[in-house]
């Protein structure tokens, strides 16, 4: 098939105990299978289409047929959103670099920043995701709801925190402010700085 599901770049349990063995696994090989088998079910039939990238998909989402944009909205920004949501976790990277620079320039320190962003996270209502974003070369917090990704709105996204409730359930029950905590101790703040100055 076009997409595949993109193998984790640590095992299932790197994260503990932050985020779980189960709760990974699921998310890796169940939720996020099921956004790349559904994207590819879209595109069966627009051969022309599956030659691009997911990027490239989901940042021009209007230009695409209108039978298929649903589902490459939901589908594709869901891969996308995953396949760029994995590598900015890792355990015990300092916050440091060129990206940490910016958000301390940028919200003052770090604290204020984790403040903004658990807040803005937290507000989402239902699913959704939380973000860090290069905007115009501007440091920005956002928002998106469902499986929307920044790039559609021309905005790149350098950091994220997936909201569903698949993403914590099993280990934080219903406790949103739980899982963002524990958000905090797995950034990979390489990644971040990478991330960051690709985006500019
Ligand atoms: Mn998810």
């Amino acid at each position: 098939m076009t997409f595949t599901l993109p193998v984790l770049p640590y095992a299932y349990d790197a994260l503990e105990p932050y985020f779980d063995e189960q709760t990974m696994k699921i998310h890796h090989t169940k939720h996020h299978q099921a956004y790349v088998d559904k994207l590819n079910a879209a595109l069966e039939k627009h051969e022309d289409l599956q030659q691009k990238t997911v990027e490239e998909l989901v940042k021009h989402l209007n230009s695409l047929p209108s039978d298929i944009l649903t589902a490459v909205r939901n589908h594709g920004g869901g891969h996308l959103n995953h396949s760029t949501w994995w590598p900015m976790l890792k355990k015990d990277v300092k916050f440091h670099g060129k990206a940490a620079d910016a958000i301390v320039k940028h919200y003052g320190n770090f604290d204020k920043f984790k403040e903004e962003f658990t807040k803005a996270a937290l507000g989402i209502f239902g699913s959704g995701w939380g973000w860090l974003v290069v905007n115009n070369d501007k440091l920005e917090i956002m928002t998106t709801p469902n499986q929307d990704n920044p790039l559609s709105q021309g905005k790149i996204p350098i950091l994220g925190i997936d909201v569903w409730e698949h993403s914590y359930y099993l280990k934080h029950k219903s406790n949103r402010t739980a899982y963002l905590e524990d958000f905090f101790f797995v950034i990979n703040w390489d990644k971040v700085n990478e991330n960051f100055s690709k985006a500019r």
